[in-house]
């Protein structure tokens, strides 16, 4: 792998986007270094991945505008659905991905960063779909997302003003969980991961099926999802450990549910 790095230890998986000098933007070799890196992830062994940016200014600052700019509408469309298949893969992982978003986060970054489960960010980060003024629009599931985790409203603003925004805005715009001074990132998130990791792996897993299933039908439906991934839960050895340990009250073992993934 050229521009994607995968470290992996107990039970995390951190994975860097590797193409500084470009400031991590996506061309096509880094997205099917990505899809390749996330098909090679034991979601059996690994509990949550961390998706960051190599180097202290960049998150993923957009996809290769160099290599988009000759396209035809047939290759913009190929393009596109190779950024969305690889994004739907994160989304779908069976295990949560947090974005640790390390500076700008534009474009497809903004965009990779909105197909994780959670988003923290440093306090130099970026955020923005800059595409209508390059004279395209967000390609890679922005339209999409954006409004799924703003509202429609401040989706729209950002999205036709193509406004950057920093971090304390994205914050108090709900687009991300918490701010960090940049050296403290990568901690938060390892952090935020291992206590992912601490809890029952079928149980976390059923709820990330739960939530993004869930959000795309209408509440009957969404709770009809809900049961049959709760009863899915039991005779699992994470459900006999998890609530034995609760029943015996032991405290100490509560702590440390769930040693092994039971199917
Ligand atoms: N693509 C390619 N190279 C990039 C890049 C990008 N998005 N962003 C930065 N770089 C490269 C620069 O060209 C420069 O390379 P050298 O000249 O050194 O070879 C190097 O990274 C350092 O960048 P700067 O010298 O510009 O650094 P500064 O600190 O001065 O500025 C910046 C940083 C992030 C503000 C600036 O680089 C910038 O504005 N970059 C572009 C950001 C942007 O507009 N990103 C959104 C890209 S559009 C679609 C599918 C997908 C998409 C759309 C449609 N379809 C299917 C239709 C997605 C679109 C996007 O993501």
């Amino acid at each position: 792998m050229e521009f994607i790095k995968l470290d992996v230890e107990e039970k995390i998986a951190v994975l860097t986007i590797n193409r500084p000098k470009a400031l991590n933007a996506l061309n096509s070799q880094v997205l099917d270094e990505l899809n390749e890196t996330l098909d090679g992830i034991d979601t059996n062994e690994v509990r949550a991945l961390i998706i960051t940016g190599e180097g202290e200014k960049s998150f993923v600052a957009g996809a290769d505008i160099g290599e988009m700019s000759s396209l035809t509408k047939a290759e913009g469309e190929a393009f596109g659905k190779k950024g969305n298949d690889v994004f739907r893969k994160i989304e779908a992982l069976p295990i949560p991905v947090i974005a640790a978003v390390n500076g700008f986060a534009l474009g497809g970054g903004c965009e990779i960063s909105m197909s994780c489960d959670i988003r923290i960010c440093s306090e130099n980060a970026l955020f923005g779909q800059p595409e209508v003024g390059l004279g395209i629009t967000p390609g890679f599931g922005g339209t999409q997302r954006l409004a799924r985790l703003v509202g429609m409203g401040m989706a729209k603003e950002l999205i036709y003003t193509a406004r950057n925004i920093k971090a304390d805005e994205a914050l108090r715009i709900g687009l991300v969980n918490a701010v960090y001074p940049a050296e403290e990132l990568m901690n938060a998130a390892k952090k935020m991961a291992s206590r992912i990791a601490m809890n029952a792996p079928i149980a976390v897993r059923n709820c990330k099926k739960a939530i993004n299933d869930g959000m795309q039908v209408n509440i009957d439906d969404a709770l009809v999802i809900e049961e049959k991934l709760f009863g899915d839960c039991f005779e699992t050895e994470d459900q006999k450990a998890g609530m034995g340990n609760f029943l015996e009250k032991d405290k100490e073992k509560k702590l440390k549910v769930v040693p092994f993934v039971n199917r």
